[in-house]
């Protein structure tokens, strides 16, 4: 990693190699036991952080009240403005803090960067939006009378994210949350603690800078347990959850426990449909981009490719073949494509995955396997792999986060894909592959894809923040990100005015005393 400046850029986001770190910012108290993060890429040490304790907590929760009550009355494009220079930071430090990303984390360097690229994106969404949150103005059944809806702040958003998208998930949180008002308590993964360090002491820095309370920016570290203080905690009323279904479901139960809200992204199982009238060129850099992207560790990743029978030796052929040119190694070389898995236990998860899908019948196209030898010293680097299957194997219905594609036949018209493309628990992302309008059509009507996100003519990933992101069933129906996303960070408050001198009742209701 040495040759790659990960040292440089460790120096550029102000950490030192070994953070023993107690106190960066003055958001930040924590004093627990030490967390070590081993990067995937070399398996060196990139950093140490301290665990959150239940003390350590209950100081944040406190601050981050007393904040949010200062806070919440600053005009919002005030607000937006300090969101407008915590983006300044951003850009300037987008090299060095997409390099951590790639290391901490294991993606391309290019793909860190594009995760910076999201934080930098979404926050220039919420600067313009810090003057646009706006209700709807009613008419009122009542003679002089006037009703609008105002959006107000709302409190403390807890956001809990995943190690895949170390960065931007937070930023998709914090940067509308803050335009919006509230105060944002985060617990990054455990996998990737010293990314979270670096963005808390970026916003740190611009947020004192501006005399913003304390507390408007807080970060927690540590595992599910230091999440479970949040999710079960009354003072914070929306929770921002993404990972597994399994955790989601979790969270959803606690937090609707004590009528709080939830917000949940959580897994994806997303499909590809390849119909007789696609480009197989466009589709081939669809499909593989999605399917070994980040190693196959997006929600978004393309999991399942449904081909029609007509064109399926060929897409077959063409995908295997663009699988021979893919080249695995450190993702900080910009020669690679692949950098490794985040942890030996998703090497586990990616093993068992192409054991069960033979198990059950399936049919390896491209065979996987775990990389030795130099440059995989972290035994953390595979090979993408390429199985032919059905849709209802047990592995097919589930979310292996790992490069592992499934290729699944279709025969019969759209209706026919679109039954094993809606076919699965999940429902994030979808896409179809076609110059057919009435086939596009089709998929993205009423009766067509069942996810939050349907694309045609693109993969199943890289969606771009000014859309709503999130999906159904168990993905868990949140959306974040752009279009009125916003709404969940706020409160909505119904008033109804009367200028009269008399008090005439809704609904006609005569009461006279
Ligand atoms: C995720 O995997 O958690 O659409 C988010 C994409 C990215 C975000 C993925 N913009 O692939």
């Amino acid at each position: 990693a040495e040759k790659f400046g990960i040292k440089q850029a460790l120096k550029d986001l102000g950490l030192s190699e070994i953070n023993h770190g107690s106190s960066t910012g003055t958001n930040w108290f924590s004093n627990g036991e030490v967390i070590e993060s081993y990067s995937p890429v070399d398996g060196a040490l990139v950093g140490k952080v301290k665990a959150t304790t239940k003390e350590d907590y209950e100081k944040v929760v406190s601050t981050a009240e007393a904040g949010f009550k200062e806070w919440r009355k600053w005009p919002a494009p005030q607000r937006g403005e300090v969101v407008r220079q915590f983006n300044e930071e951003l850009r300037r430090l987008k090299e060095p803090l997409g390099k951590l990303v790639s290391y901490e984390m294991g993606k391309s360097y290019q793909e860190g960067l594009g995760e910076v690229q999201e934080m930098i994106d979404i926050c220039d969404f919420a600067v313009g939006l810090s003057r646009q949150l706006h209700g709807l103005t009613m008419h009122s059944e009542r003679p002089g009378h006037r009703m609008y809806e105002q959006y107000h702040p709302m409190g403390i958003v807890g956001i809990i994210s995943a190690f895949n998208f170390p960065v931007a998930v937070w930023a998709w949180n914090t940067a509308l949350a803050w335009v919006c008002g509230d105060a944002c308590i985060w617990k990054g993964s455990e996998k990737t603690p010293v990314t979270s360090v670096a963005c808390q002491n970026i916003a740190a820095k611009v947020f004192e800078k501006n005399k913003v309370p304390a507390g408007i920016s807080c970060l927690i570290t540590g595992d599910y347990k230091v999440g479970e203080m949040m999710t079960q905690d009354e003072r914070v009323p929306l929770i921002s959850a993404t990972g597994s279904t399994r955790m989601g479901k979790k969270v959803a139960q606690t937090v609707a426990g004590r009528l709080g809200k939830s917000l949940l992204e959580l897994g994806g199982n997303n499909a590809i449909i390849v119909t007789p009238d696609a480009n197989i060129k466009n589709t081939v850099i669809g499909a593989v981009f999605g399917a070994v992207g980040t190693c196959g560790q997006r929600c978004t990743s393309t999991r399942r490719l449904i081909v029609h029978e007509d064109i399926y030796d060929k897409v077959k052929d063409a995908v295997v073949n663009a699988y021979k040119q893919i080249k695995i190694g450190n993702p900080l070389d910009e020669n690679n494509h692949v950098g490794p898995l985040i942890d030996k236990d998703a090497v586990k998860n990616y093993q068992n995955a192409l054991d069960k899908v033979v198990e059950e019948g399936g049919n390896i196209l491209v065979e996987g396997g775990v990389l030795d030898g130099d440059g995989y010293e972290s035994g953390c680097y595979v090979k993408p792999a390429i199985a032919e299957a059905k849709n209802d194997y047990e592995i097919v219905q589930h979310e292996t986060f790992a490069p592992v594609l499934y290729l699944l036949k279709y025969s019969g018209d759209v209706e026919d894909a679109l039954k094993l493309q809606n076919g699965v628990r999940q429902g994030l992302s979808s896409a179809i592959m076609t110059n057919n309008l009435r086939e596009a059509e089709r998929f993205l009507s009423v009766e067509g894809s069942d996810c939050g996100i349907a694309n045609v003519n693109i993969g199943t990933s890289g969606a771009e923040i000014g859309g709503a992101f999130g999906g159904e069933k168990d993905t868990g129906g949140g959306r974040e990100s752009g279009s009125d996303a916003w709404k969940v960070y706020m409160r909505r408050q119904t008033n109804t005015i009367n200028y009269t001198t008399e008090l005439p009742l809704a609904q006609g209701i005569k009461f006279d005393l």
